[in-house]
């Protein structure tokens, strides 16, 4: 059986934590893909020399050549530039937009079929842009946002009830940051929902809007303890688990920025919701009932994703 193959765009902090992380995990061989010269090959030669010692055999590649990810069966882009001091919003769009054109236009030449995952940000604009340039099918394309949000949540909610964060599981939609929306009565310690729990005594209201804060600010705390940089191991986990459930076809019900086509009220617009990954990409978007509450937190979350997406369309129509 032939090994699966796995092409990651950026070979940054994200991009080589999830290099490591395919490596280990034994998910098939890596390609590590930047332009930044020599440094991709650094990475993968590092990594490759971690095999005997961990004794994994996926086999690691660093190249400039977007011809080297030929037949890659899932793709993951962190591929970008930060936001830096003096760049306004639409300076950062303008050039990561620029940078989706590329990676897309990789993708689409050398692995039409691959299962794409992009992290790089503003997430929910460049999962769109990525979708556009590479023209593969909707269900193909998805963003890594939720997976870390719930993450975070789970983690803090797991600290607050003193219990295991394998038995906290966390719902959370809308777009990545701060618009995104916890929705607490779904969000449960084995089963019983975080609402009751606050009835038990466990926690208090106060205590839990205090996480669902902390918990969409998340991002802005790593990068001002790192000082330089931003979160990279989470992120590239999260990533790494829908990977996974793509080539294992574990149809894991996970958050996602994915294509919506009405679900929610929402149509063509890529925001964060469950969806069932498995071997065929985005198999479901799971819709529920939301109260007054989260229902009009999503709209904030959502009008806050449009308005991303006009700055996008009007840059990219001027960029021809
Ligand atoms: P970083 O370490 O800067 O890596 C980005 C890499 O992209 C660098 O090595 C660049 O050389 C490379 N690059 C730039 N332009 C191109 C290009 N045209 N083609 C190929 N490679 C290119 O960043 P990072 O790894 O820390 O983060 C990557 C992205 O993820 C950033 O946009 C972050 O903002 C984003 N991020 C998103 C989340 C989410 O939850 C959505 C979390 C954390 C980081």
């Amino acid at each position: 059986m032939a090994r699966k193959k796995i092409a990651l765009i950026g070979a940054g902090m994200i991009g080589g934590t999830l290099a490591h992380l395919a490596a280990m995990r034994e998910m098939g061989d890596v390609v590590l893909f930047d332009i930044a010269e020599g440094m991709p090959a650094g990475k993968a030669l590092d990594i490759s020399q971690a095999a005997p010692v961990d004794g994994f055999d996926s086999t690691l590649k660093g190249t400039s050549d977007y011809a080297d990810i030929a037949g890659a069966d899932v793709i993951i882009v962190t591929a970008g530039v930060p936001r830096k001091a003096g760049m306004s919003r639409d300076d950062l769009l303008g050039i990561n937009l620029k940078v989706m054109g590329a990676v897309g236009a990789g993708i689409k030449a050398h692995a039409p079929d691959a299962f794409v995952i992009c992290i790089t940000n503003p997430l929910d604009a460049m999962v769109w842009a990525l979708r556009e340039y590479s023209g593969l099918p909707p269900h193909m394309v998805v963003g890594m946002a939720g997976v870390l949000d719930s993450a975070r949540f789970r983690r803090f909610l797991a600290d607050e009830f003193d219990v295991s964060v394998e038995d906290v599981t966390a719902f959370v939609l809308g777009g990545h940051g701060d618009t995104m929306v916890p929705v607490i009565e779904y969000s449960t310690v084995a089963g019983i929902p975080v609402p009751d729990l606050i009835k038990m005594g466990w926690s208090t209201q106060e205590k839990i809007d205090a996480i669902v804060d902390r918990t969409r600010k998340g991002g802005g705390e790593i990068v001002g303890l790192l000082g330089n940089g931003s979160a990279f191991y989470a992120p590239a986990t999260s990533a790494i688990m829908m990977a996974e459930s793509f080539l294992k076809d574990k149809k894991r019900v996970l958050p996602a920025a994915a294509n919506l086509t009405g679900q929610y009220g929402v149509d063509d617009l890529y925001v964060g919701v469950p969806v069932v990954i498995g071997e065929n990409g985005v198999e479901r978007i799971v819709e529920i009932a939301l109260n007054d509450q989260a229902k009009a937190n999503f709209q904030t979350s959502v009008d806050a994703v449009k308005e991303l997406l006009d700055a996008c369309r009007k840059i990219d129509a001027k960029l021809g």
